[in-house]
């Protein structure tokens, strides 16, 4: 029997199955219960028989073949992957492990929790599930897991066949937006050095082999996305020597069938104060040694006017260190040639790359501009100059006049009553002009840089109708150091949304959903860190507003924006220590912090003064002139609000930018990602009981192990059940209506055990529904194979 109206194309399995289900179950299911592979295929008479008539067969069947392998169903590799031992094991320990998953304790309290981790971190099992969330352990050293084998090896499998790892939550993602067509999200949070953004370099990783693309280029090109804007947007801090100093939303874009097709980013809240100052101990951006030790090699040094003896003020706070560290050391010369390549193959052009070393050389210049007073009887608030050559090099990299420069940098025009009148500027206020510049130059520099490669990672065949994406999320981790500024309380404030946003998902909602259908799950305990969260966001009198608005008074100083706190924020999560006049304390979620609130006004108003815009839009450099026309640069960050961008302080931007990012995130299914640190000293086999204690109690993992194990992490509509799963217990034909029969039926013909059916929806638990994917994906796998069957039976 031969169907009659024949697929003219190859169709989605679904689509397909829909138009010739009859025929299929009718004739071939039998035929094809055993799954046949594509040798089996080609090698069938009947298709033999075709094939020679057609040669075009192989060809689409070899593309189906690929089809199915996005699907993570081929049967032949499958085979092997079964039959392949658990990879990496200690103590010989080669099979599924009951400490895999810390759900499967019987005893659960934080002693066994942290014994089991501690066990396993000494065996180098640095990843443990909690049901569907990764715990992963830093090992501080190398481990060869990570290899293309161990991306086969969690391409597509059952997560108890293999050990724990991230490659199996990248996995489960990809798997999950292919076999239902939704965006899906990958939370990674921890603390500073926790190890999250190696995470996210390993999830990159699985993702671009999991969306094989045709285009060699594509993959190579996204692969080089996180090394080029880590070297511009992290750097080495007190806790960590590649510490991300922005945070980071990246999306891999994807086909229906799973094929990655694109990739962009977006930045948060770079810290743009590190360009002027580090702390002690600390350094700049990478980026500025790289480029350094660059040209050191390549002898340019003097065509981009950087000194070969004294390194630039920016670099060298500790006098003569970075210097010796340039020439001697050969990684940031490696560094920078890696950096030179990210750029080519991404796909930036030498015109625009020149650009970028001249902004990046003029700024670290515009750093050694000094300024002196000019005293005279009249005039004591009048600075000048006094290294010119600084001036004139700063001048000469930015293509801008020199003499304009020093203008916009020691005076300022005040518009009075439509008067224009020239005002000094003290040596103090013209050297924070040029600082202030000078962070200007750097963040809207990174900006660029961004969005040029989204620019040229953006695909103009990716339809946002019929693509999805996998979106990562990797912040700048919690941070406590001896001294905390107004950029940690940032930091530490985008760090309590994001374990919001985890207790929301894991807790909150889910216990809500047991009542309203009527289930009687288990209630757990967690600490809700919204009063926290309020605290910090609520307007009008919330820490945010109440620092926007005493940046607003020009005679406000730091002291009386901490009395100023101290007034209104009365919770037991603030206080103000005695004797220490500029200093402030919050109990945050992971712990109390200090903060120094010296320069939080300056720092919130960010001002950039018009003099300095104007100057630098008169800039030959392509570049920069573009990155100034201040409406273009804030229309990209921002779409959304266009009016008075120039008066938006920093507390404001931080608040539109955590709610942009929680736009993005709640639109995908989440998965998370929980870094732990097991030692502050950055050592491999080290495991500090109390450190790790502390974060399992702060992220809430015990009860998280609690719910999941009582609770129902997936709660389907019986109606979306019914859609999606309806394949495994009725005919393709058929039908079925979304309710709570049918989901009886499929539940039962997939033999599972434990769910429960509420009011409206379906409860089950974070294992059942890796069960039923599998399922979907074998029946779904058989279609495509039954597809090209037929497809070559037509000829
Ligand atoms: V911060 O909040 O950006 O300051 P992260 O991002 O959490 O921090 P990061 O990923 O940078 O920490 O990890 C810190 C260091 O730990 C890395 O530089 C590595 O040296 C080390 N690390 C982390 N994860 C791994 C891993 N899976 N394998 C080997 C690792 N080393
Ligand atoms: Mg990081």
């Amino acid at each position: 029997k031969i169907p009659r109206n024949p697929p003219p194309t190859l169709l989605h399995p679904e689509k397909w199955c829909r138009g010739f289900n009859h025929f299929i179950s009718q004739c071939l299911i039998k035929d094809f219960e055993k799954r046949p592979t594509v040798t089996h295929l080609l090698e069938h008479p009947f298709i033999k028989q075709v094939h020679g008539k057609d040669m075009s067969l192989q060809k689409q069947l070899a593309e189906l073949i690929q089809e199915q392998q996005r699907l993570g169903s081929v049967a032949k590799t499958r085979h092997e992957r079964i039959h392949t031992k658990r990879p990496y094991h200690v103590n010989g320990a080669d099979k599924y492990s009951q400490d895999d998953d810390l759900v499967n304790l019987e005893v659960l309290d934080e002693d066994t929790i942290i014994h089991q981790l501690q066990k396993r971190y000494a065996d180098l099992q640095i990843y443990t599930y909690v049901g569907d969330i990764l715990i992963a352990l830093n090992p501080f050293q190398n481990l060869s897991i990570y290899s293309p084998q161990f991306s086969k090896l969690y391409h597509g499998m059952k997560r108890s066949s293999n050990p724990p790892h991230i490659f199996a939550s990248a996995d489960a993602a990809y798997q999950s937006m292919v076999t239902f067509s939704k965006d899906q999200c990958i939370i990674i949070s921890g603390e500073s050095g926790a190890g999250k953004t190696e995470s996210a370099h390993l999830i990159v990783q699985h993702l671009t082999f999991l969306g094989k693309a045709n285009n060699r280029a594509l993959r190579e090109k996204i692969l080089q996305v996180n090394p080029l804007v880590e070297a511009f947007g992290n750097a080495c801090t007190a806790i960590n020597d590649n510490s991300s100093r922005f945070g980071k939303y990246l999306e891999m874009m994807f086909t229906p069938t799973g094929a990655v097709m694109g990739a962009k980013i977006s930045e948060y809240l770079l810290e743009k104060s590190r360009v002027i100052k580090q702390a002690v101990g600390e350094k700049n951006f990478h980026i500025f040694y790289y480029i350094y030790a660059g040209l050191y090699h390549q002898k340019k040094l003097s065509e981009y006017r950087l000194p070969e003896k004294k390194p630039p003020r920016y670099i060298d706070n500790e006098t003569g260190r970075v210097m010796h560290d340039i020439v001697t050391n050969d990684s940031y010369g490696r560094q920078f040639e890696a950096i030179q390549h990210c750029f080519r193959s991404i796909g930036f052009t030498d015109e625009e790359v020149y650009s970028v070393y001249r902004i990046l050389t003029g700024i670290l210049n515009t750093g050694n501009i000094e300024f002196a007073a000019i005293s005279s009887q009249h005039q004591t608030d009048k600075s000048e100059v006094p290294n010119p050559e600084a001036l004139d090099n700063a001048a000469a990299l930015l293509s801008i006049g020199s003499e304009e420069l020093q203008e916009a940098l020691t005076s300022h025009c005040v518009v009075t009553r439509g008067e224009t009148i020239i005002r000094t500027n003290t040596v103090d206020k013209a050297a924070d002009v040029r600082d202030a510049m000078s962070k200007a130059l750097y963040g809207r520099l990174f900006s660029w840089i961004v969005n040029r490669i989204n620019t040229l990672l953006h695909s103009p065949s990716f339809n946002t109708e019929n693509g999805m994406n996998v979106g990562i999320l990797d912040i700048f981790g919690f941070e406590n150091f001896t001294r905390n500024s107004f950029e940690q309380l940032c930091i530490n404030i985008a760090n309590e949304q994001i374990q919001f946003y985890f207790n929301q998902h894991i807790f909150a909602l889910e216990q809500m959903e047991y009542q309203n259908e009527g289930i009687d799950a288990a209630t757990v305990e967690y600490e809700d860190n919204r009063p926290l969260l309020d605290m910090f966001l609520q307007k009008p009198m919330g820490l945010l507003s109440l620092l926007d608005e005493e940046s607003r008074f020009p005679q406000a100083t730091d002291l009386t924006l901490v009395d100023k706190f101290e007034d209104n924020l009365r919770c037991k999560y603030f206080w103000r220590p005695k004797g220490v006049e500029l200093s402030f304390g919050i109990q945050h979620y992971a712990g109390k912090v200090l903060y120094d609130a010296s320069a939080f006004l300056e720092k919130n108003r960010d001002t950039l003064p018009a003099d300095i815009v104007v100057v630098l839009r008169t800039s030959e450099n392509k570049l920069l002139h573009f990155v100034f026309q201040v409406d273009t640069m804030e229309v990209m960050r921002h779409p959304e609000e266009t009016t008075n961008m120039k008066r938006q302080t920093m507390a404001s931007y931080f608040r539109y930018s955590l709610m942009d990012l929680l736009s993005k995130m709640v639109v995908g299914q989440p998965h998370f990602i929980r870094c732990i640190k097991p030692n502050d000293d950055r050592e491999a086999l080290t495991f500090s009981h109390e450190r790790v204690l502390l974060q399992l109690r702060y992220t809430g993992i015990l009860e998280t192990v609690k719910i999941r194990q009582k609770g129902y992490s997936h709660r389907i509509l019986f109606e979306e059940f019914v859609k999606r799963y309806y394949y495994l217990a009725f005919k393709a034909h058929e039908s079925p209506l979304g309710n709570r029969e049918n989901c009886l039926t499929i539940l039962e013909k997939a033999k599972l055990e434990n769910w429960i059916l509420g009011k409206t929806k379906v409860f089950l638990k974070y294992y059942h529904i890796e069960q039923l994917n599998l399922f979907l994906r074998e029946v779904i796998g058989r279609v495509v194979v039954m597809q090209a069957y037929i497809k070559g039976w037509l000829g």
